[in-house]
């Protein structure tokens, strides 16, 4: 761990300055918001604890949703009634925006999703969106992958490529509509699955980097929207050449992420617990090597167990499996309020809610107390 810590300690400066700084051992101070933001994570894992997050959590919870979208005082969060704090870390989700929808595909509205996001890191904590948005080869959902051109399509010279750069003005937009901030972005994800139409079987390795870049070089170069972390985040677990075969590029990418949940499926709790945490750390050693060799920050972008019917999960399960891990923060997905099973955090009233206090409460873990 000491090692990573070291090496670790060479990304801030890399990752803030650019090559140009290279070799010098010394931590510049932060000049922006992203300096400042990629110094707030690195803080993390010098201290050896990881940040805690959750999906849209002052938007709506297990039975609750923000209605009045411009002075609801967004005080609310199911992981606050149970644990006393906010997340240190809120993912909100845009798919919706390219299309020009006014809520996103979880039917938040876009004005308040931009007012939580500042609020949430005007109260010290951090932001991330993920995304996913429809076909533009058929029109269809992210989902929808009974195309293999719809990567091909968007890429320059393809048919909808015209189309796509109005999807991807739409998304900066909203990015530039927060102002002086900075934020993570993690497009394209769970990219070597082939659930999304930008998938491992849906389009080349080529194409994926393409698209990646396409949308990194509309937003940094065309846009001027300097202050966001980029994120890659594949499914796992996968193979340090799958996870590579994919990779946009040492000069797009921030931080290194992978999503993995638990599915019981027919197992029992305990043999899925047993094969999450081997799942778990397999692929956060594998993203901690590659994170070393190419001097990134890591992430466990996208996790959890729905419904949590293990009493003992955020204890016994998650914990075990990312403690001895130098990873910035660790995601639990969201809780919709209009899928009563459909949550992977503790509300009020939610059985295994000591169990997660236990883990706000333990020294690795970094809440924010607010
Ligand atoms: C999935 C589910 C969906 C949701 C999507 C995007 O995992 O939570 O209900 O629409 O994420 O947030």
């Amino acid at each position: 761990m000491k090692h990573s810590i070291l090496i670790l300690s060479t990304i801030l400066f890399l990752t803030a300055c650019g090559n140009a700084n290279k070799g010098r051992s010394v931590t510049p101070p932060a000049e922006t918001p992203r300096d400042e933001l990629v110094q707030r994570l690195f803080s993390f894992v010098e201290s050896g604890q990881i940040a805690y997050g959750h999906q849209d959590d002052l938007v709506y919870g297990h039975s609750w949703v923000v209605t009045d979208v411009e002075n609801d005082p967004l005080g609310r969060s199911d992981v606050k009634a149970v644990s006393g704090a906010y997340p240190m870390v809120v993912g909100f989700e845009i798919g919706g925006i390219e299309l020009g929808w006014d809520k996103s595909i979880d039917k938040v509205p876009f004005d308040l999703m931009r007012r939580a996001a500042l609020t949430h890191i005007e109260r010290g904590g951090i932001v991330t969106f993920s995304w996913h948005p429809h076909n533009p080869f058929t029109g269809g959902n992210a989902w929808d992958v009974s195309s293999k051109e719809a990567v091909a399509s968007v890429l320059d010279g393809g048919e909808k490529h015209e189309a796509f750069l109005d999807w991807l003005r739409n998304a900066a937009d909203f990015f530039e509509s927060l102002g002086e901030v900075a934020v993570i972005f993690r497009p394209w994800h769970e990219n070597i699955g082939s659930w999304f139409w930008w998938g491992g079987d849906l389009c080349t390795a080529e194409q994926y980097k393409a698209l990646y870049r396409l949308t990194w070089e509309y937003f940094t170069k065309e846009r001027g929207l300097t202050n966001i972390l980029w994120c890659y985040s594949p499914n796992g677990p996968i193979t340090p050449q799958d996870y590579m075969s994919r990779y946009p590029g040492d000069d797009c990418i921030d931080l290194l992420g992978t999503d993995i949940y638990e599915y019981p499926g027919d197992a029992s709790l305990e043999d899925a617990r047993v094969r999450y945490g081997e799942q778990v750390r397999e692929m956060l050693t594998v993203l901690t090597a590659i994170a070393e060799d190419h001097s990134k920050l890591v992430c466990f972008s996208e996790t959890g167990l729905e419904g949590i019917p293990d009493m003992e999960w955020w204890t016994k399960t998650l914990l075990p499996a990312i403690e001895d891990f130098p990873i910035t923060y660790v995601l639990t997905w969201r809780n919709a309020h209009d899928m009563p099973g459909h949550f992977y955090a503790p509300w009020d009233g939610f059985a295994g809610a000591e169990d997660f206090r236990a883990f706000a409460e333990n020294e690795k873990t970094v809440f924010l107390n607010q």
